[in-house]
């Protein structure tokens, strides 16, 4: 067989490579990472069927956050309450979790791992408030006496991969785990793999260095990605213009509340946060909310903004008050220099740029400004901001009521921009159109707002200032970068939504230096090659996936593929970063392929079939594995590994690949089917592309979502202890196929166990029953059985084929 090429060896001895995504080790697995593993189970066995050949791995993912984070906590929660959380008290938080009633005992837990269950915990998690990691371990049953050893977040690599593999193979899965490892540097071999994989992309430029805004959590000090958030997944940063608004004479009541705590000389400015500079010319006013709290911060000797505290928070990460190789941790490293309520500042007079009234505007009460957004403060254009002008209209009318003067409400409104359908005070004419009589009115208001701003953006044209006779489209980052030349404003950008880390804290934007994947638009000849790919030469199973795919390729860009804070693979060329755990997961499925030759147990401890160490792996001998490149004789020598031990990885590496079928849930396709996608097709030559990508739907319970805070969850075992792995596995072929949702009925499950019994039982009652014919089975009786069986075979192939489960399970089963 040596002599044979690799696909002369395929055509001999035809082969069949599935995969799902490696599971995340903080946990065990639910009946959904079930239902994906099912279609690659389901696939291998009828593939083995077929006298195939036939891989079905599985690896165990440890990169990332998470398993660091809730580590980090416990040690804090050991350091607070003792080892076994005895100085813990109820008052602390709500009754004691330990309840015996409601938490798994500690001997069954013990003595017997798979016994893990969750069904007690889901109840203790319900009855409990969970505000220690020590309770969410408990309430998962870990013994109260074991989770100090979590606080260690190695531990949970050595804890749940045994769990892991125990639960799959009580499924009946037939899975070569001689090819397991965990990611992260706990494995050196897997380590080696990765930082491969990486020194390769950056030489190929597709990782690159820039500066962005990013979505950040201060307390872990690194950029927070959707994976690693609680809340806030999709949340991007936004961009705004901060504009700075010059104080030329404060209200009385705020100037005696700064009095003395700012130098005479020194400036300070209101910094509304805008959409739309090049309304600016526009400004009549600047609102402040009268009840929301602002500071004033100290940005340098001569200069400080007004604007909340939330705000001042995100500026800290953009340069304004910190330097980025200096950003706070701690909200208490930027405290203001005077708090004040937007009431207090009402009145004063402030310098607004390039506004038509250069002796100034006055800031204004508005009742609708939101403290969570932009800088609180608001400049403000009646011109063309619906809002703006029913608020002034309204200030105008109630003055004495606001305790303003008249006269400040009622500034000339000069028309700046020239629309097609509202002329040329779009805001005016749209509130008196839409018979908008108040502030209040926030709904009609919600829609004046969006018809003036694309019609402003798409269909206006300026009607002042350096770019006047230019659309708004064209103009308007002309007048933004004029702004900022001038040091009139500057970029502030924020999260578009609330976003929490995993770790718990509320996120920022930062302006960061970072590592990152090139993906999208700025390398549109990869992406291409791709999109080609994805539309010629793989198989995608549905139009929905295909689809898919060629969407999240228009959209998704730039990818930061590193970070600070976790556990993961270090960036060989800087290594005070980690690989993320979207990253570090995009080729691994030739790694399976010769992962039994270098290492025998998960963590590379025990040797492989071949004896070779983790530093003998170097990047030219992955090179010369998977990328169809010579190794040359120094290169040779340098890893010490023989001609012969290399073939023999090479040609299993060979033998296997391309995968057949990646399979996963349809969430991951816009992340981590994509990156797969990328990577494969930027290392590896084209015979090793993926050749099929299977995406299903998200499981169902019993026809409502699976959420571990409704109790309405299962885990593999559970579902194993409650049902046996056949009716399992019976239930979960009939969930589904599709994309859309699959359902696992747990009445059909138990139906399931009936009919399998009975099944039995019939098989038994006629093995037994003397009164049978015997001899040759040649009656038209026997053809006619015959027949039967035959079109039950081709059926089920059929439907494997395609795919799907086959529908003849209910005949099969049914002996009548
Ligand atoms: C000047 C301007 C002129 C604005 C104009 C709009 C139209 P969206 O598009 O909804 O994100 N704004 C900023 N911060 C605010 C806050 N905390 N509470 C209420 N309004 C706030 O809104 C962005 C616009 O909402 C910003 O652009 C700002 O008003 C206002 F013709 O600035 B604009």
């Amino acid at each position: 067989m040596g002599s044979m090429t690799p696909a002369e060896l395929r055509k001999k001895q035809p082969k069949y490579f599935g995969t799902f995504a490696y599971p995340y080790m903080n946990g065990t697995l639910h009946a959904g990472h079930s239902f994906t593993a099912s279609k690659v189970e389901f696939t291998a066995g009828f593939a083995r069927m077929q006298g195939k050949r036939v891989l079905f791995p599985l690896g165990f993912h440890c990169t990332g956050m998470p398993i660091k984070a809730c580590a980090d906590k416990l040690t804090e929660d050991v350091r607070k309450f003792g080892k076994s959380f005895e100085r813990y008290s109820e008052e602390e938080s709500g009754p004691e979790p330990s309840d015996p009633a409601l938490a798994p005992t500690q001997t069954e837990t013990k003595e017997d791992i798979t016994k893990f269950t969750s069904k007690k915990s889901k109840a203790s998690a319900k009855s409990i408030k969970l505000k220690y990691q020590f309770q969410i371990m408990l309430a998962l049953g870990i013994p109260k006496e074991e989770i100090h050893k979590f606080a260690d977040a190695a531990y949970w690599l050595k804890y749940f991969p045994p769990i892991c593999k125990q639960d799959m193979n009580n499924f009946g899965a037939r899975i070569d785990w001689r090819r397991s490892f965990v990611t992260t540097d706990a494995n050196p071999y897997y380590d080696a793999f990765v930082r491969w994989q990486m020194n390769r992309l950056k030489e190929i430029d597709k990782i690159q260095y820039g500066v962005r805004y990013t979505v950040y959590s201060p307390k872990d000090g690194q950029p927070c990605m959707d994976h690693d958030r609680t809340e806030g997944e999709g949340v991007a940063p936004q961009d705004y213009t901060a504009l700075k608004l010059k104080v030329k004479e404060w209200a009385p009541e705020a100037a005696k509340l700064i009095h003395g705590k700012i130098p005479n000389t020194a400036n300070v400015y209101f910094v509304p946060a805008t959409l739309r500079p090049e309304t600016m010319y526009g400004q009549t006013c600047c609102f402040v909310g009268p009840k929301i709290n602002y500071g004033v911060f100290k940005v340098s000797e001569s200069e400080y903004y007004v604007v909340t505290k939330r705000a001042a928070w995100n500026m800290a990460f953009q340069g304004t008050f910190f330097k980025s190789d200096n950003f706070p941790r701690n909200a208490d490293e930027l405290t203001p220099v005077v708090e004040l309520t937007g009431s207090s500042v009402v009145g004063t007079l402030v310098n607004a740029p390039l506004s038509i009234h250069t002796e100034g505007v006055r800031i204004l009460p508005m009742e609708s400004v939101l403290p969570t957004k932009g800088t609180g403060v608001v400049t403000s254009v009646p011109s063309d901001s619906p809002d703006d002008y029913a608020t002034l209209t309204d200030l105008a009318k109630k003055a004495d009521y606001y305790g303003i003067t008249k006269e400040w409400a009622e500034l000339e409104i000069p028309p700046i921009i020239e629309t097609p359908s509202y002329g040329n005070l779009t805001a005016p004419f749209l509130v008196k159109k839409m018979k908008i009589n108040s502030p209040k009115d926030a709904k009609q208001l919600a829609e004046a707002k969006e018809l003036a701003y694309k019609e402003g953006y798409y269909k206006g044209m300026m009607l002042v200032g350096d770019f006047k006779g230019q659309p708004v489209e064209i103009a308007k980052p002309k007048v933004k970068d004029a702004l900022m030349k001038n040091g009139e404003a500057f970029e502030y950008a924020e999260p578009n939504g609330h976003v929490v880390s995993r770790s718990g804290d509320e996120c920022v934007v930062a302006y960061l230096g970072q590592w990152f994947l090139n993906y999208g638009e700025n390398d549109p000849a990869w992406r291409d090659q791709v999109l080609d790919h994805v539309k010629g030469g793989m198989e995608t199973y549905s139009a929905e996936t295909k689809n898919g795919f060629e969407k999240n390729l228009e959209w998704l860009n730039r990818w930061a593929c590193a970070r600070t804070y976790g556990l993961g693979s270090k960036l060989p060329w800087d290594p005070k970063f980690l690989v993320e755990s979207l990253s570090d997961s995009t080729i691994y499925m030739a790694y399976y392929t010769i992962a039994h030759f270098l290492h025998g147990d998960i963590f590379g401890t025990q040797k492989g079939l071949l004896d070779i160490k983790p530093e003998q792996m170097t990047d030219e001998v992955w090179d010369y594995l998977f990328c169809q490149k010579e190794l040359s004789k120094e290169s040779l020598e340098r890893c010490m590994i023989s001609n012969n031990d290399l073939a023999v990885m090479k040609r299993e590496f060979e033998y296997w690949y391309p995968l057949d079928m990646r399979i996963s849930g349809k969430d991951l396709i816009p992340n981590h089917l994509t990156f797969f996608l990328y990577i494969h097709v930027a290392l590896f030559p084209k015979e090793y592309w993926p050749r099929g990508v299977r995406a299903n739907g998200h499981l169902l319970l019993n026809g409502e979502k699976m959420s571990k805070s409704t109790g309405n969850f299962l885990t593999l075992n559970d579902a194993i202890q409650k049902y046996g792995a056949d009716a399992c596995r019976i239930a979960l072929a009939d969930a589904g196929d599709g994309v859309e949702d699959a359902n696992f009925e747990e009445t059909v499950a138990n139906q399931i166990i009936l009919r399998l019994y009975t099944l039995k039982e019939w098989c038994e009652e006629i093995i037994e029953d003397k009164n049978l014919r015997t001899g040759e089975a040649d009656a038209l009786w026997d053809n006619l059985f015959e027949n039967e069986m035959n079109t039950l075979v081709q059926d089920a192939r059929q439907a494997y084929e395609a795919y799907t489960c086959p529908l003849r399970f209910q005949s099969l089963m049914d002996p009548n």
